[in-house]
Order: C-alpha cells, then sequence, then structure tokens
C-alpha cells in the first residue's frame, strides 16, 4: 500500500466501521465523499450516547436529563464556532448547506432586496446556492447575475470585482465547487463585496470540510456549511451570520423556542442565535457534528488540506494516463479541493458509474446539482471522484482499475 506523507492511513481506516463492507465482493472503494463522507465511530458512538445517557429535549426541560441536553448542545454550537473562529451567537443550527441558504433568503433578501437590484452569482454554483436567489429575485423584481470561468473551470476574478463596482446587493458564491473542485479567492470577494456595500453570501459546502476555514479572516456576512459532508450526521448544518445582521434580521420560521414570549396578538422574538431555531431541533446531530469537528481537529484542518492535495496530486496524474478521458477543472491541484470529474469518451457517466461499482468502486455520477455548470461545460453530466481523509493511493489506483475495465467493455 502506498502510504499517505501526511495522514496515518492505517490507524485512521480503522476508525471508520463501514471500510471493513465488502461491495459486490469487493473491497469498499468509497469515493463519493462530496455528496456525503462516511462516519468515524466516535460520531457513531456520540450519537448512542446521546439516545442511550440522555435523551431529552434541549432548552426546554429543567429535569437532569434536559440539563445535560442543553450542555452537550450548547457545547456543539461552541465547537462549531471555534472550527470557524466565529463566536457562538453567530451560529444557527439549520438541516444543513441548503436550509442556511433558503433562511438568508427568507430572512435577509426578502426584507433588503428590491426592484431592479442584482444578485451576484457564479457559473460554478451549486442549485442550492442559484434556486434561492431565483426565487428572491422572481419574487422581488431582482436580476441575477452570473460569474463566468476561463478555460480551467475558474472564476474570473476581473470580472467579478468589475460586477462587483456596479453595487450588487448580494454577492453569493461558492468557495470550492463540487463539480470543478477549484477553490475560489472567497476573502478577496468578501472583502470587495463588503466595500460596494453588497451582502456576502458563501456556500463552504464543499469547503469547511477539507481546509482551515476561518470566518473572521474571510470577512464574509452568511456562511454555509453541512454536517454530513465533514463526517457528521445528516441532518445537522450550520449558518455563520455576522452577528450584527443576525439581531436585526426577522425570524425564519415561528415556532417554539425562537420566542421570547407570545400573547395573542402577537410575540417577541428570542435573542440570536434562537430566533432562527423554532422548534425542536436536532439535537442528536448536533452532538455527532461537535464528535465529528473532535475528530478533524485532533487530525488538523492542515493535514486534512495536505492529504487531499497529495490525493489530488496522484488523481490526475493517473487519471491522464488514462486514454479518451477528460477531466474537468484546474490542472494544479493547489487550487482545487478534493473532487475530480471526468468522463471517459462518449460513455454515459450512470455506465461508468455502474461498472465501477461492481468493481466496488463508488463514485457520483450525473450533473451534481449544478446543470448550469454542465451546460457550460457542454455536457449533461459528468463522472465524479471525490476523497476524504481515509482514502489512500491504492483507492485511486482502484478506480484506475475500473476504468480501464470500462474502456475493455465499451471496445475503447
Ligand atoms: N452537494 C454533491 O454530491 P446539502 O444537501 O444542503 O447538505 O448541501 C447542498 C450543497 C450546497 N453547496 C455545495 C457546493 C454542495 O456541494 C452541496 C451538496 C452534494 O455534490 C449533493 S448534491
Amino acid at each position: 500500500m502506498l502510504k499517505s506523507q501526511v495522514l496515518e492511513l492505517e490507524r485512521i481506516r480503522e476508525d471508520f466501521p463501514i471500510l471493513k463492507r465488502k461491495v459486490k465482493g469487493k473491497r469498499l472503494v468509497y469515493l463519493d465523499n462530496a455528496a456525503t463522507t462516511q462516519k468515524p465511530r466516535k460520531v457513531i458512538d456520540a450519537l448512542v450516547d446521546y439516545y442511550e445517557r440522555y435523551n431529552a429535549n434541549a432548552h426546554r426541560s429543567l429535569h437532569t436529563l434536559g440539563i445535560e441536553a442543553t450542555e452537550e448542545f450548547e457545547r456543539s454550537r461552541r465547537g462549531a464556532a471555534e472550527f470557524i473562529h466565529a463566536s457562538p451567537r453567530e451560529i444557527v443550527f439549520t438541516r444543513g448547506t441548503t436550509e442556511s441558504i433558503n433562511l438568508v433568503r427568507f430572512a435577509w433578501a426578502e426584507e433588503h432586496v428590491k426592484k431592479g437590484d442584482t444578485i451576484l452569482l457564479t457559473l460554478m454554483e451549486h442549485h442550492s446556492n442559484i434556486v434561492p436567489w431565483q426565487l428572491a429575485a422572481r419574487r422581488k423584481g431582482a436580476v441575477l447575475k452570473f460569474i463566468e470561468l476561463d478555460s480551467q473551470g475558474r472564476l474570473k476574478l476581473d470580472e467579478i470585482e468589475e460586477e462587483i463596482e456596479r453595487s450588487p446587493r448580494i454577492v453569493a458564491v461558492t468557495q470550492c465547487s463540487n463539480v470543478l473542485g477549484t477553490i475560489n479567492d472567497v476573502a478577496r470577494i468578501c472583502r470587495r463585496a463588503g466595500k460596494a456595500g453588497a451582502l456576502s453570501v458563501v456556500d463552504a459546502a464543499q469547503s469547511v470540510p477539507h481546509m482551515p476555514v476561518s470566518v473572521d479572516e474571510m470577512g464574509c456576512d452568511f456562511l454555509a456549511f453541512s454536517g454530513h459532508k465533514m463526517l457528521g450526521p445528516t441532518g445537522i448544518g450550520v449558518l455563520y451570520g455576522r452577528r450584527a445582521l443576525l439581531v436585526e434580521m426577522p425570524p425564519f420560521q415561528g415556532g417554539g423556542e425562537m420566542i421570547r414570549e407570545v400573547h395573542l396578538d402577537g410575540a417577541k422574538w428570542n435573542d440570536v442565535p434562537y430566533k432562527f431555531e423554532a422548534g425542536t431541533a436536532d439535537i442528536a446531530g448536533a452532538i455527532g457534528l461537535q464528535a465529528a469537528i473532535e475528530y478533524l481537529s485532533e487530525i488538523g484542518m492542515d493535514k486534512v488540506r495536505r492529504h487531499d492535495v497529495e490525493l489530488l496530486k496522484y488523481a490526475i496524474d493517473v487519471l491522464k494516463g488514462v486514454k479518451g478521458l477528460q477531466l474537468y477543472g484546474p490542472d494544479r491541484a493547489e487550487e482545487r479541493s478534493g473532487v475530480v470529474s471526468f468522463n471517459l469518451a462518449d460513455v454515459h457517466p450512470h455506465d461508468l458509474a455502474t461498472i465501477l461499482d461492481g468493481e466496488g468502486v463508488e463514485i457520483r455520477s450525473g450533473h451534481h446539482c449544478a446543470q448550469p455548470l454542465m451546460e457550460w461545460l457542454r455536457v449533461s453530466a459528468t463522472s465524479r471522484a471525490s476523497f476524504h481523509v481515509y482514502n489512500s493511493y491504492d483507492d485511486i489506483d482502484a478506480l484506475k482499475a475500473g476504468l480501464e475495465k470500462a474502456r475493455e467493455v465499451f471496445g475503447l
């Protein structure tokens, strides 16, 4: 086995029970981490421990179990805040990136976007960072503008800066593309947006799980990410929001816990962040997310990033050696996060994914919820392999072997 020069892979792989299973009689080679990651024992144990020992609602009951559940839930909020260098009061728990962005659309854009305003996006956005803005624009009579990419799928920075000078209302941009892997200089974009009086919204679904992220350094107004892409459970995510903005925003949903008092003729809102957390939260999810954050922090996000780059370099090299394979995204591993998208001649990505599955290699095929980007690439779909801390060079070799098998099957 080619060992990682950054991580103790054998030890890490031991932490993930699922990696012991077989797929179609073959070793599981899980390369669909951009869709969702696998979970370490520490996360699974944290979920079981909550349900077995102190299951209760948070912020409601004053009994022992209720107090313990509340303490752990709030410890998770502090953990998430520390992880991205924010204050716990700026951390709103949501169901994930999608809900986080929709929260900004309903609670901020609904009040502030006016007829004729521009909402600036890029061609590499996930549908979660397009459709909410389409809905807002339609309702308010605003206009969407999409920044172009260069031939390697990198954002045209000059173009985005020029557009920002024209004072858009919102600049919503992904930190890393889930298809191309491209990493965007969001700090520079947010700084420019701030100067031009535009709101900056960063989709960090593919960055927070893979590299150190500091909202403090980035200077964004809002940042969204999902627990399940960073070794945590599904159903939990985070919206970071600058405190002053959260304080002045109206609630997103109405219900229990988001109020201070309710009378027949009206209600007063709770403090932030609780004002945005109506109803019983995903308490187990938040506790599981905290375990994932601790797990990643023990490894160190610098190392997670270096491991990604190491795998990317190898993958780009290996995949370039597969005849008929077209790779998308920046050439340099340093310019992308742990994602490689490709097409093999005219083989449909779903057929390719099925053949690879037969070899135990799990990749994603399709439009990856980024259809405008597919249109720009002039394809209907791609195949995509994506990495995380437990992936090794061996996994990439298995991907290459599967691709060679596909070439044989399709007579290429
Ligand atoms: N991308 C993928 O396979 P949710 O579903 O809310 O946790 O995350 C949405 C989302 C938003 N932005 C980006 C950049 C994303 O990659 C995703 C999720 C998955 O690429 C599922 S479509």
